[in-house]
């Protein structure tokens, strides 16, 4: 027969995959062929961008063999697999991260400098996918991080955005967006398979139909997109894993099928293309607040849908038993943005795969948990009816059954209390009616976790609680955490290496292991050479500011970082008001000038484009920073530095170089953060609010080690409830009152008043977070600052501490709560 006449008879052909020799020999030679015939160029012709590129297909080579048993694996095992739906992968730069977890960072230094080629140059030009805005986007990207280093069968879904987080720069002060075209010089770490592609429909309307006897409903839909994946390989560290992160891309169908589509017309025809692949185009740059856009919706349908279709019918078996389902997949909803994927669940296993309802609803709700990244009410996703409706009107069908079943069991329960009906129902009437889409997961969800501690409370008592009274056991909080290997590892190669000195190498991937610093403490020699780390890390950031045109840092000087997303609620403002009452404090002969602690003032952050408060304030910073730097009466002491566009790359430098680590949120409103425990971990001290996972933070490296200040939760609640009047703070506190009326006067904006007054008078007459109310507690806890830091040998105990006391924040902590709590997968061979 004719397929036996195709068999492979070639001995490679049936051969398994073999990595290329892990020799420098055999890393240049593989690495000068790439160059060769995938750059196209020789050595002698090639430019650094060839160099980066053909360096990147040789890390690839070597981690391919690897890849192709672990999926084939995924197929043939029983395991249970870890999907993990999220709209953002925050991923940071790839080469050395792939370089690290397959060993070959020595060979590749090695195999460059052979070939005479600069390894920072190289690196330099990689640029970062910032597919993600920020600490939710981030937490994606560390998770399946340690995911593939634990050996769980894991697959991150989400969606390739052809541009992803904008690009940052100042005109003026004012922040300017501009495109980010990532891919525009390659994108060597992922795989395009169009033959794999999934056709996503949209619109049309539904009907029901006669199968058999049996009346079923089924949608029409009026458009369609193809999805096609892109595939990148997560390698776990020194495990030999490679797990994948799927990435789908929008592409128009061959036939369009858009009602307004024309054959005949051909620039019509090509405005439909543009059309569907918009869909994929642009991450929308929004943090905590939802963008409430049909295309937004459109996204979020398109890439779950995509992959749960996708692990149906390419991941599992054939003619898999769907009833089965929850044995071999968790989908985990990172906060609302894939909740469509539970209707859309749904509507596979009633209408395509024709189960009961009531099978098909068992099965979606062992197969779905959410975490909720939030507590900002404005922040929890809502979508009107009709828009919904629109775009997916079967969806809308099963949501609202979904809902019906849902209000009977709470009138079960609970009897028939109409309000409070009204209040957990799925679909609110108020200001107009529209899907809650957290109460959708929350019904929907085998688990809900919150993100820390504080803030997994606070979900139970507040803002899910009367669905936490209902199922109490659905509730449970799993405290975020970071990869240690980029964070720590990569990041800080020479406290790195110091710690492996002193404890061995097993860290990496034990990071409580970083306990044994404890006792190093009190030890003279290690705390000079803790501190010399710290003294280098600072001189490295100082040559990347400088290379990015900024001043560089002063010697002496304390290093106070503020890095994170541009928000109200996280009080950048609070931060200038300490450097502004500073100022005028030294200027005005105030404060002795000699007891001033020298400080740098470091800020990174990039506001949504369509947060018009947030731009003032990045412009506040900046114009404080240029006034400050300028003023000879504080030279040497006082300095701020903006460096435009924060992201991870950029991060990587500022935090292993930081002293003092800014999380001074309101309490209550960070969910958790997460650049608090990067900078804990590579021995910042925190000065910090009761917030998120400061609260845990505080507990494990101990006051002394951390300046905590401010409001409690309940502290704030009870002045909320007493009448908040930033007004009387003003009034009574002359340090506030003086800093506050310095920006006022024009002082920062060349004696134009008008320029912030929008934002004084909002601190005075709204200050919806509370700054004034903690000011005076805030510049306390700095003043405790200045007196610790004085206290050189004493600081550098507390940072060796907060090192050693944070093993508990890395994410292969948190993978092995979610594994056990809400996962019930295992790790395999
Ligand atoms: C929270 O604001 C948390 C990250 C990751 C953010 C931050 O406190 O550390 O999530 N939430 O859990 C968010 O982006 C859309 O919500």
């Amino acid at each position: 027969d004719k397929s036996s006449e195709l068999r492979p008879t070639h001995p490679l052909a049936v051969a398994p995959v073999v990595a290329p020799a892990a020799s420098v020999d055999g890393f240049t030679k593989q690495f000068l062929q790439n160059l060769n015939f995938d750059q196209g160029v020789t050595l002698s012709t090639s430019d650094v961008n060839d160099q980066y590129l053909a360096l990147a297909y040789t890390v690839r080579d070597y981690l391919m063999a690897r890849w192709f048993d672990d999926r084939a694996k995924q197929k043939t095992q029983q395991a249970k697999t870890v999907c993990y739906l999220s709209a953002e992968y925050l991923l940071g730069r790839q080469l050395d991260n792939n370089l690290l977890a397959a060993r070959l960072t020595d060979i590749a230094t090695e195999a460059l400098a052979q070939c005479g080629i600069d390894f920072d140059a190289v690196r330099a030009v990689e640029i970062e996918p910032g597919l993600g805005n920020g600490g939710l986007g981030r937490l994606a990207a560390c998770f399946i991080d340690s995911l593939a280093t634990m050996s769980v069968p894991t697959i991150g879904y989400g969606i390739r955005y052809e541009y992803g987080i904008f690009r940052q720069s100042f005109a003026d002060g004012q922040q300017i967006e501009q495109p980010d075209a990532w891919t525009r010089m390659g994108s060597p770490w992922d795989f395009a398979h169009p033959e794999a592609a999934q056709t996503i429909s949209f619109a049309g309307h539904t009907e029901t139909y006669d199968d058999e006897g049996v009346t079923r409903s089924r949608w029409i839909p009026e458009w369609n997109v193809l999805a096609v994946p892109y595939n990148m390989m997560v390698p776990g560290y020194h495990n030999g894993r490679v797990n994948t992160l799927r990435l789908w891309r929008a592409v128009a169908t061959n036939a369009f099928d858009l009602h307004t589509f024309n054959s005949g017309d051909y620039v019509e025809s090509v405005r439909a293309q543009t059309f569907a692949e918009n869909i994929s185009k642009v991450l929308y740059p929004e943090d905590s607040t939802p963008q409430g856009k049909e295309l937004r919706l459109q996204q979020q349908y398109f890439f779950v849908a995509a992959s749960i279709a996708d692990f149906i019918e390419n991941v599992l078996p054939d003619d898999f038993d769907l009833e089965k389902l929850p044995e071999r997949v968790i989908f985990q909803l990172n906060d609302t943005h894939p909740v469509i994927g539970v209707p859309e669940l749904m509507r596979v296993l009633v209408d395509e795969k024709k189960l009961e309802w009531d099978a098909a609803w068992a099965i979606t709700q062992k197969c779905f948990a959410y975490t909720c990244h939030t507590l900002l009410p404005e922040a929890l996703e809502v979508w009107p009816v009709d828009l919904l409706g629109r775009l997916l009107p079967r969806h809308l069908e099963i949501i609202y059954r979904i809902n019906d079943d849902f209000l009977l069991e709470v009138r079960e329960r609970f009897g028939d209390d109409e309000m409070l009906i009204r209040n957990m129902s799925i679909i609110g009437e108020h200001p107009s009616r529209s899907v809650r889409m957290a109460y959708l997961a929350t019904v929907a969800g085998s688990k809900v976790n919150g993100v820390a501690e504080l803030h997994s409370q606070l979900l139970r008592d507040n803002v899910l609680k009367d669905f936490a009274q209902m199922w109490p056991d659905k509730f449970t909080n799993v405290t975020n955490g970071v990869t240690p290997r980029r964070f720590l590892r990569l990041a800080n190669p020479e406290l790195s290496a110091l710690i492996t000195e002193a404890l061995g190498a097993g860290w990496t991937v034990d990071l409580e292991r970083l306990r044994g610093l404890e006792a190093l403490a009190d030890d003279a020699d290690f705390r000079e050479r803790f501190a010399a780390v710290k003294a280098s890390n600072k001189r490295r950031l100082s040559r990347v500011l400088e290379a990015r045109g900024e001043a560089p840092l002063d010697d002496g000087h304390l290093l106070d970082v503020m890095i994170k997303r541009l928000h109200e609620y996280k009080r950048q403002t609070l931060k200038v008001l300490h450097i502004v009452s500073t100022y005028e404090g030294i200027v005005s002969g105030r404060l002795d000038v000699d007891a001033v602690q020298p400080r740098t003032f470091l800020f990174g952050a990039k506001a949504a484009p369509g947060y018009g408060m947030a731009k003032r304030i990045i412009h506040l910073i900046n114009a404080v920073g240029d006034v400050v730097s300028a003023d000879e009466r504080v030279q040497g002491k006082l300095k701020v530095l903006y460096p435009a566009n924060y992201n991870v790359t950029l991060a990587e430098s500022i935090i292993p170089a930081a002293d003092l680590s800014e999380q001074i949120s309101l309490a209550g409103k960070e969910a958790s953060g997460t650049g608090n425990m990067k900078l804990a971990l590579n021995g910042a001290l925190t000065i910090g609010t009761d917030d998120g996972a400061n609260v845990e933070i505080r507990k494990l490296v101990g006051d002394d080690n951390f300046f905590l200040f401010g409001m409690s939760e309940p502290e704030v609640e009870a002045l909320w409830a007493e009448g908040y009047r930033p007004a009387d703070f003003y009034q009574e506190d002359g340090e506030l009152r003086r800093a506050i009326d310095l920006i006022a006067s024009g002082a920062f904006s060349d004696g134009d008043r008008s320029v912030f007054e929008p934002l004084v008078s909002n601190l005075l007459y709204d200050d919806r977070f509370m700054a004034l109310a903690d000011f005076r507690s805030y510049l306390d806890a700095q003043d405790r600052v200045d007196a610790a830091y004085a206290d050189q040998d004493a600081w550098v105990r507390s940072a060796i501490l907060n090192v050693a006391r944070s093993g508990y924040f890395s994410s292969d902590r948190a993978m092995r709560d979610y594994l056990d709590r809400i996962w019930h997968a295992t790790p395999i061979s």
